[in-house]
């Protein structure tokens, strides 16, 4: 099995879009970042707070629906003591969407209290909403609006370009394409972001992806491994004899009799992008 997974996924609009938000930046009050709850770290755009400078920034934890609950609260607790505001959501039930728009006011409680003193009347706040791609920027932006004012499908590269969407009379929000960074020093940092969905499956090995998710998970919560797979191994099983295992178990059999691990592998990762083997966050404070 080849292990060094050489992914290049750095389109040449997530370029322009680098230096599109440098410039829409201007326009804004704050930047709202959105990141994956699964992987807090590895789905955060590490130029951000150099493309930010001082703008008063936001974190918004999304996809808690599928993390592990304790963990997203660790998490919660570990950006708000790095000076972030910090919102928890879940798009797909609007769990915790209310608590934004507050949360935005006590972020710019400042520049609305300037608006007041001078006079302005309904000069709406202005914020930029970033992160990577599929993360659920657009979906999240509706949620807030209460409308389908932004496009939103479960792909990677839904968002072209900048929109404006208009929550109401006091606050606008600036929807944006997802942008991945060039290289990534940290290969695991790749498979992370390909687990979750933030990088198309076709520019990484399907099967070797599910091996390093298999030995994580097997690592990490092996109970999960064998309710749903029944898959018991001792500690330090390598992940491929992880996926062969579930495919024997599952009973994916080739022709000639060879165990089928790459419909292992896709049904492996599929299973856990669903969240049907567990809410599992890959991510830890405590372990940065
Ligand atoms: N389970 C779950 N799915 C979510 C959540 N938020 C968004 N999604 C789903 O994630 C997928 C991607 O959502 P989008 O809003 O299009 O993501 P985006 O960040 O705008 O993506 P790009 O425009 O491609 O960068 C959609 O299928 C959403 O339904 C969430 O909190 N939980
Ligand atoms: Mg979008």
């Amino acid at each position: 099995m080849d292990d060094k997974m050489n992914i290049q996924w750095y389109p040449g609009h997530m370029t322009k879009t680098r230096r599109k938000m440098e410039e829409d930046l201007k326009l804004v009050d704050a930047v709202c970042e959105i990141l994956d709850a699964r992987i807090p770290l590895s789905s955060r755009n590490p130029d951000i707070a150099s493309i930010c400078g001082n703008k008063p920034r936001m974190v918004i934890l999304n996809r808690t629906d599928l993390a592990d609950p304790n963990v997203t609260s660790q998490w919660s607790s570990y950006f708000k003591s790095q000076g972030f505001a910090v919102v928890c959501t879940d798009c797909k039930s609007r769990k915790g969407i209310d608590r934004f728009v507050p949360a935005v006011k006590e972020l710019l409680a400042e520049k609305l209290q300037r608006y007041t003193e001078r006079g302005f009347v309904n000069k709406p706040l202005k914020l930029m909403i970033v992160g990577i791609p599929n993360v659920g920027k657009s979906t999240f932006i509706n949620q807030i609006a209460g409308r389908k004012g932004a496009k939103a499908e479960n792909r990677p590269g839904v968002t072209r370009g900048k929109q404006w969407v208009t929550v109401d009379r006091g606050l606008l929000l600036l929807d944006t394409p997802g942008i991945l960074w060039p290289k990534f020093d940290d290969e695991e940092v790749g498979r992370r972001l390909a687990y979750t969905g933030a990088v198309k499956d076709d520019v990484v090995d399907v099967e070797t992806l599910a091996c390093h998710l298999m030995y994580m998970l097997h690592s990490r919560y092996p109970q999960a491994l064998l309710e749903r797979y029944k898959i018991q191994m001792p500690e330090g099983t390598s992940g491929y004899e992880l996926l062969q295992e579930g495919a024997r178990k599952r009973g994916f059999l080739l022709s000639r009799g060879e165990l089928d691990t790459e419909r292992m592998a896709r049904i492996l990762l599929e299973e856990y992008r669903s969240c049907k083997i567990g809410r599992f966050t890959l991510e830890v404070p405590n372990e940065i």
